[in-house]
């Protein structure tokens, strides 16, 4: 067997692309400790458990959104407390990468409330992605839906990661948007695979979606090949004016299962504990932890919403003995596929791999 086609039967082996929602709904339905078990194993096969990832989030384009998503803040349906802004200028927008490296983030992930970028706002975009990969940061950025020649100058122009969130599952996605379809959101995942770029795309739960939706969001995200290297996992905000200011809590424990369960079924991904922190105790950010979240939001705003402030974060991350991956330390998949080799050829593999079907 060549070395390619050995390390492709090493993907193969540990990494399905065929969910069904009924297979995961039997993971959520496990007892709790049961699935925690089963998370944290999977999480040790592809990651070091006490490593955390660190992006800073930016607003570079606030409110005034013609989208109905009836989560957000900066749609301009609803009259929410938010000061619209147009986009920023390059500089300040380095000036704030700058500050996030300098508190020890290693990705800038660039947010815009646009329903996709006009190709006057490209020249800007492209400049703050050139600058913001010459500081030694990885870059992000969030702008709506991308066609694929759009995908393309921003891969060229030093682009890491675009994200583009699924949301929830497509059954319950009409109540939630009106504006696009989701195939528009697979369309445009598709534009940044072809482009180059990794992808980094998850969902909110806290929708008032029922216990399968959440399962058959994750089923969408997990059988994308290949699977999204980022999935922000999003608790939602709720935010006055919104449609679903009023919506029911989501139990903490649920939330902490769809961070376990996404573990298991993309084992090599990172899996973001992402908005919704500040309204969560430290014990319950560690549970997720042990879930196998193994990425946050860092810095006390997200792109509207509060998160918690970075010395909240280190003080935690030091009580648990985290770390925080630096850009060389980051397990990556070739280093992965080197350790992962090397099981093989030692005849280890079996004991490598959970199958989650069992
Ligand atoms: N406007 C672009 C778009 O929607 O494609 C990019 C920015 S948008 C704010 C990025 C993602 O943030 C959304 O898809 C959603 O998953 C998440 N998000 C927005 N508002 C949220 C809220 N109130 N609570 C939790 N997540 C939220
Ligand atoms: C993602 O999944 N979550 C981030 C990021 N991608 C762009 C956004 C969270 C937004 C939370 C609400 C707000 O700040 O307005
Ligand atoms: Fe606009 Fe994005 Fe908010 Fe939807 S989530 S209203 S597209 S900013």
């Amino acid at each position: 067997m060549s070395q390619s086609s050995t390390s492709q039967a090493v993907d193969n082996a540990s990494v399905r692309h065929n969910w069904t929602t009924k297979e995961v709904q039997a993971l959520f339905d496990l007892p709790f400790n049961d699935l925690m078990f089963k998370a944290q194993t999977v999480h040790r096969q592809h990651f070091n458990a006490n490593e955390v990832q660190v992006s800073t989030l930016l607003s570079i384009k606030t409110g005034a959104c013609p989208e109905d998503c009836k989560y957000c803040s900066q749609s301009a349906r609803y009259k929410t407390d938010i000061e619209k802004e147009r986009l920023m200028e390059v500089e300040k927008v380095l000036e704030a990468a700058k500050q996030a490296k300098a508190q020890g983030s290693t990705r800038f992930c660039m947010g815009a409330a646009w329903r996709n970028p006009k190709e006057r706002d490209m020249p800007y975009v492209l400049e703050m992605v050139k600058g913001v990969k010459s500081l030694g940061l990885e870059t992000c950025m969030t702008l709506g839906m991308l066609s694929p020649d759009q995908a393309g100058q921003l891969q060229e122009a030093g682009l890491d990661y675009y994200n583009h969130n699924l949301d929830t599952s497509p059954e319950h996605y009409n109540q939630i948007i009106t504006t696009r379809t989701y195939q528009d959101r697979l369309d445009t995942l598709d534009a940044v695979r072809g482009a180059g770029m990794k992808v980094c795309s998850g969902g909110i739960v806290g929708l008032g979606e029922q216990a399968n939706d959440r399962a058959s969001l994750l089923v969408q995200l997990a059988n994308l090949s290949p699977q999204p290297e980022s999935v922000p996992i999003n608790m939602l905000v709720k935010i006055d004016g919104t449609p679903l200011s009023d919506v029911e809590d989501l139990d903490s424990f649920d939330f902490i299962r769809c961070i376990a369960v996404a573990r298991i079924m993309m084992p090599k991904s990172h899996v973001r504990l992402s908005a919704g922190r500040e309204a969560m105790n430290e014990e319950m950010q560690s549970l997720c932890f042990l879930a196998g979240a193994n990425s946050i939001f860092y810095g006390c705003k997200l792109l509207t919403a509060a998160n918690p402030e970075t010395n909240q974060d280190i003080m935690l991350f030091k009580k648990l003995g985290i770390n925080t991956e630096t850009i060389d330390n980051n397990i990556d998949e070739a280093q992965e596929s080197i350790a992962l080799k090397t099981a093989m050829v030692n005849n280890q593999n079996a004991d490598l791999f959970y199958d989650a079907a069992n």
